[in-house]
C-alpha cells in the first residue's frame, strides 16, 4: 500500500468532498480515500503506486484537478 496526498484547491464544500470520495473509491486500486474540506487535501491509499495516474486523471475529469502532490 502506498499513501498519497494531493492539494486540490477546488474543494469548497461537503459536496465536493462527497463527489471526490465517491468517484475515487470506484477505482479498484484505491483502498481508501479521504477528502478534507478545510485543508483541501485528498489522501488516497493505493494498492500499487502505478495507480497514481488514474487517480490524477479522474480528479481532472470530475473537475477537481490536483494542484500538487504533497507526499
Ligand atoms: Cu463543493
Amino acid at each position: 500500500m502506498v499513501e498519497k496526498k494531493y492539494s486540490v484547491p477546488g474543494i469548497s464544500c461537503k459536496h465536493c468532498v462527497q463527489t471526490i470520495q465517491m468517484e475515487l473509491s470506484d477505482l479498484d486500486e484505491v483502498s481508501s480515500v479521504k477528502a478534507d474540506e478545510t485543508s483541501k487535501v485528498v489522501t488516497v491509499l493505493l494498492s500499487e503506486v502505478e495507480a497514481e495516474s488514474q487517480v490524477l486523471n479522474l480528479l481532472e475529469e470530475i473537475g477537481y484537478p490536483a494542484a500538487k502532490e504533497l507526499t
